[in-house]
């Protein structure tokens, strides 16, 4: 497949593309797995400053290489699995140190904030990258309207549990589910910290963590927690799914950096996802780009320690 910067996808190339992977998929029986994306709803959005150098990931490497252990562990799984995730209706349960607990449904946060448009790396624990342009809006307009107590300090999150629509907790019954993420107060008031309810777009494919998920740029990708039905406002630091799993490689910060190697492999350099097969790995940079936005957040902290 040739390679597209966003930029220059018109509708008509993107309708292309699109049918050459269908006629594609169709010849090896796969063609539902695109039904949803085929579909997918545009949206629209207001352009934000937030871009970066480098080349826009194709839409098809996107939305087809993905983390989703709720459809399996295979990169291919979530887009062959994920569309029977019923996305509607859907609500943010919101507790704990808040002075407005409630569910909160989508519409109704929708309703209140500008969707906007935000280009960002991405970058994976496992050394492979990507660039996205997200559609969303800053979680700090959510835990506002939520409205933290004095006493909250750190916030938890919580994906889908629903093993009827979710294949893979039952494949891996093992996995301590739901899946469980968490950010220091401050982290998640930062303005880069995004709640993805779209991109290169259009509405969030299903296996990409429809209808809303959570995009903090400076840390791996694992922290980019999927499909959210709940978000906790805390004094402790909550526990997170892959610091469960094994302490000793995911730490809770999990700030992007090349100084630290996870202890199986280097993080000093990254594979871009799209970029053909004879792509070569671009170096990894300290809190993935975002040192000076972000560097403040850890004044004072050993970032030998904060893998
Ligand atoms: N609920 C849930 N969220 C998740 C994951 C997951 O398995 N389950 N995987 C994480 C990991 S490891 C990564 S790298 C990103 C992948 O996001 P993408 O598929 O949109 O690139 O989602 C993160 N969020
Ligand atoms: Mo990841």
């Amino acid at each position: 497949m040739s390679k597209l910067l966003y930029s220059q996808v018109t509708p008509k190339a993107d309708f292309l593309n699109r049918r050459q992977i269908m006629a594609g998929a169709a010849g090896l029986g796969l063609a539902p797995m695109f039904a949803g994306s085929a579909n997918a709803k545009a949206l629209s959005f207001k352009k934000s400053g937030y871009k970066v150098d480098g080349d826009i990931t194709p839409k098809d490497a996107a939305t087809t290489y993905n983390n989703y252990y709720e459809y399996g562990t295979a990169k291919d799984d979530p887009a062959k699995y994920a569309s029977v995730l019923k996305t509607d209706p859907w609500s943010v349960e919101i507790s704990g140190m808040v002075n407005n607990p409630g569910k909160y449904a989508l519409e109704d946060i929708l309703k209140d904030v500008d969707l906007e448009e935000r280009i960002y790396r991405f970058r994976c624990v496992e050394a492979w990258s990507m660039i996205v342009p997200w559609v969303g809006f800053q979680l700090s307009d959510l835990i506002k309207k939520a409205d933290p107590t004095g006493s909250a300090k750190y916030v938890a999150f919580e994906t889908l549990n629903r093993p009827d629509e979710m294949p893979g907790i039952g494949w891996n019954p093992r996995f301590p589910w739901p899946y469980v993420e968490g950010l220091r107060l401050d982290e998640a008031m930062h303005p880069l910290t995004f709640v993805a309810t779209g991109m290169y777009g259009e509405e969030l494919p299903n296996q990409n963590g429809a209808p809303l998920r959570l995009v903090v740029p400076w840390k791996y990708g694992f922290k980019s927690i999927k499909s959210i039905v709940k978000i906790t406002l805390t004094d402790k630091e909550p526990p997170t799914t892959w610091n469960k799993i094994a302490d000793n490689e995911y730490g809770f910060y999990s700030n992007v950096n090349p100084d630290v190697d996870h202890p199986r492999w280097s993080q000093g350099s990254e594979r871009p996802i799209g970029g053909g097969l004879f792509a070569s790995r671009i170096p990894t940079l300290k809190y993935n780009g975002y040192e000076k936005d972000v560097a403040g957040l850890y004044a004072g902290m050993d970032l030998t320690k904060y893998f």
